[in-house]
């Protein structure tokens, strides 16, 4: 005989009903942290700046006697910008708990590798010096220092915190053609375009966003965008000509 008490509550109802309520809590969550993705070329068609040509005055039995400097690389079919960091305007939405990482800015050959780093806050910039030569490494956020320091040779890398969102520019005090950028973002939504200039960005909130472009030398654009739930926006930014 069964008691209608105890049936209440321990029955196979309870099981059936947890369950489903299991189902809509994680069906929930799946919507939540699965949105669209932003997939894009970023183009400009306007004069390209001329080449600048560095000569070696240090170093030179390393560097050699002459450098070069391209602000800009496009692909000349597509007119693909090459190096643009395109990424979603943060809101606190869009932060997440990722652990810190390290992410590494090399001299090597002397040229700062990656030429633009992006990397996120929180993380550890470690610096390093491949080379047979003494550089010096000296990063600015607009005219304020974050660090300005010597890389000897065969020298243990210099690690330090990225604590701020932004633009940071890196120049060697010793090499003058020796320059890089970081970009540090407080989220995990950013792409740097490839040599066609073309980017994606995944699993981006669904929603109306902002979209952020930089480059070195075409500047900075910002142009909205809408991440569906599911499935690919595609959009095409283009920097204007002066
Ligand atoms: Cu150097």
């Amino acid at each position: 005989m069964i008691n209608v008490s105890s049936y209440l509550l321990f029955g196979p109802w309870k099981v059936v009903f947890f369950y489903c309520l299991g189902c809509l809590f994680f069906g929930f969550g799946l919507s939540l942290s699965h949105g669209g993705s932003i997939a894009g070329q970023v183009i400009y068609k306007g004069t390209l700046p001329q080449t600048i040509e560095y000569k070696v005055t240090r170093d030179q039995e390393f560097c050699g006697t002459k450098r070069t400097y391209t602000p800009i690389g496009i692909d000349p079919t597509s007119k693909g910008v090459q190096g643009a960091a395109v990424s979603i305007r943060s809101t606190p939405l869009l932060k997440d708990s990722r652990q810190p990482q390290t992410s590494i800015l090399m001299n090597q050959n002397c040229m700062f590798l990656p030429h633009i780093l992006t990397t996120r806050v929180k993380d550890i910039l470690e610096i390093r010096n491949n080379d047979p030569i003494l550089h010096n490494t000296h990063i600015r956020r607009g005219k304020k220092t974050f660090i300005n320091v010597a890389l000897v040779v065969d020298g243990l890398p210099i690690r330090k915190h990225l604590k701020k969102s932004g633009v940071m520019k890196v120049e060697c005090n010793a090499h003058k053609f020796m320059q890089a950028y970081i970009l540090a973002f407080d989220h995990p939504f950013y792409s740097l375009t490839n040599p066609s200039g073309n980017f994606q960005i995944s699993e981006v909130p669904p929603g109306q966003h902002k979209l952020d472009v930089w480059h070195e030398f075409l500047g900075h654009l910002t142009v909205p965008v809408e991440v569906p739930t599911k499935g690919n926006t595609s959009i095409t930014i283009e920097f204007p000509t002066p």
